[in-house]
């Protein structure tokens, strides 16, 4: 991509309205923009960043057998109250009506219309377990919408829903799906604490929340310190249920089974959180199935979130310094931000040019910087955006042929041969 042709945006100063480092850099980084209190548009390079995280969290959604399917923003009201959650859910639920009265609203999660789906097409075991899921917007009025994509009043959310004949078999589910989600945040870079969790609006027996530690987290978790050096590779649900962890409202410091050496205490991002909750659902919405004894049965239901926009903002905050964003390699907008300083030289856009596409037809995705601008200023813009490395190429290139290949997260600076750099970046 040409950064002089490119809609990036970009901020020199820092936008009053934004407290914490995430929400700041997004907006200086021409990523987002605000339309509303919590109600964002998505530019080039923020979309960029959101459907990387998608694809990933996709990936490891196939991977353990899960379907993808995707469900109407809009439902009607009609099935909340066979829920009984029609009014439960109170002030948070955007309401709406349609031209004939008919009662709608924006959708804050699918539990009912995905239970809705399955109850109509599930009959038999044979067709279980099954586990369907999506990406979609969901809208909740949050009260204190704030921290920018963090907390929006409509954000994306992953949210899978599982259906299993009886309880062992939705353990097993759930234990899958736990596992899945600690890889799923490893390859985006993070280390979450997957902490027991009050199971709230969602109801249930079972729930676990996935923290990133960050000092502007929202809420306070505890946890055994081993998970800070947890072998992510080769983790497993034992993880979950040897090791101890927990959110505020669940942890009680008397009955804490590890000794207060082990335990730390933290401010957490959520960035998921899972849920085992039987029939509540299924019951009401009549999804059954007929099991091998011939005896009809609710399904066995549990649901499971990704905070895919506030991914955008938690990866930041655990990933940033003074001058920017540091984005690890695996959601990276762009891989290369290729620097020009020469840009009004003939012989150095040759050079450019080049490497440009050397490196794109290596499906190496590069932010080449054409503008004829200063170099400070271009150093300063690629420092905020972030990607993994800088290749400058400079005066010294036209008299000798090698560039400075500069990495964002360890600050390094080597030089080499332009032919080299494929090499490195590669
Ligand atoms: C699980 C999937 C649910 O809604 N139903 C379907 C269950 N869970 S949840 O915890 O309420 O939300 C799942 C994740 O969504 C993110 N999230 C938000 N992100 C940005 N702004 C918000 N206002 C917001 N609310 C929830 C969180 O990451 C949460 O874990």
């Amino acid at each position: 991509m040409r950064l002089s042709t490119y809609f990036l945006p970009t901020l020199k100063e820092t936008p009053a309205e934004a407290q914490i480092a995430s929400h700041r850099l997004m907006l200086r980084a021409g990523m987002v923009n605000q339309e509303t209190s919590g109600i964002y548009t998505w530019l080039p390079m923020g979309l960029r960043v959101l459907e990387k995280i998608q694809k990933i969290v996709c990936e490891e959604q196939d991977r353990i057998g899960c379907h993808k399917v995707l469900m109407p923003t809009i439902q009607p009201a009609e099935l909340w109250r066979k829920s009984s959650r029609y009014e439960d859910y109170g002030k948070e639920m955007l309401r709406i009506q349609d031209r004939h009265g008919r009662e709608m609203l924006y959708g804050p999660t699918n539990e009912e219309v995905i239970t809705d789906v399955v109850s109509q097409y599930v009959k038999s075991y044979r067709q279980l377990p099954l586990t369907l899921y999506q990406i979609q917007w969901k809208f909740r009025d949050e009260v204190r919408p704030r921290f920018g994509v963090m907390r929006g009043r409509e954000f994306l959310m992953k949210d899978g829903y599982s259906f299993d004949l009886d309880l062992e078999s939705a353990k097993s589910t759930y234990r899958k799906i736990f596992e899945s989600y600690l890889r799923t945040f490893a390859r985006l870079g993070l280390t979450a604490i997957p902490v027991r969790a009050d199971s709230g609006a969602i109801g249930g027996d079972m729930s676990h929340e996935f923290h990133i530690v960050a000092p502007t987290g929202e809420s306070a978790i505890y946890y055994d310190k081993a998970f800070e050096s947890l072998d992510v590779d080769n983790i497993s649900y034992e993880v979950g249920s040897s090791l101890y962890a927990a959110a505020d409202e669940m942890h009680k410091a008397e009955e804490c089974p590890i000794p207060t050496s082990d335990l730390k205490s933290a401010r957490g991002i959520e960035i998921g959180h899972i849920f085992y909750f039987g029939t509540k659902y299924s019951e009401p919405l009549g999804a059954k199935a007929v099991g091998p004894d011939g005896k009809t049965i609710a399904l066995e239901m549990g649901s499971y979130g990704i905070g895919v926009s506030r991914l955008v903002g938690g990866i930041i905050e655990a990933n940033h310094d003074e001058k920017g964003i540091i984005w690890p390699e695996s959601v990276a907008p762009f891989k290369v931000a290729l620097i020009n300083l020469k840009a009004a030289d003939v012989k150095a856009q040759e050079l450019c040019d080049n490497l440009f596409n050397t490196l794109t037809s290596k499906n190496i995705e590069v932010l080449y910087d054409d503008r004829d601008e200063r170099a400070g200023t271009k150093f300063a813009d690629m420092d905020l955006i972030g990607l993994p490395w800088q290749v400058i190429v400079g005066n010294k290139t036209l008299e000798t042929g090698m560039v400075e290949i500069k990495n964002r997260r360890t600050g390094e600076k080597q030089e080499i041969a332009i032919e080299k750099v494929l090499e490195v970046v590669g």
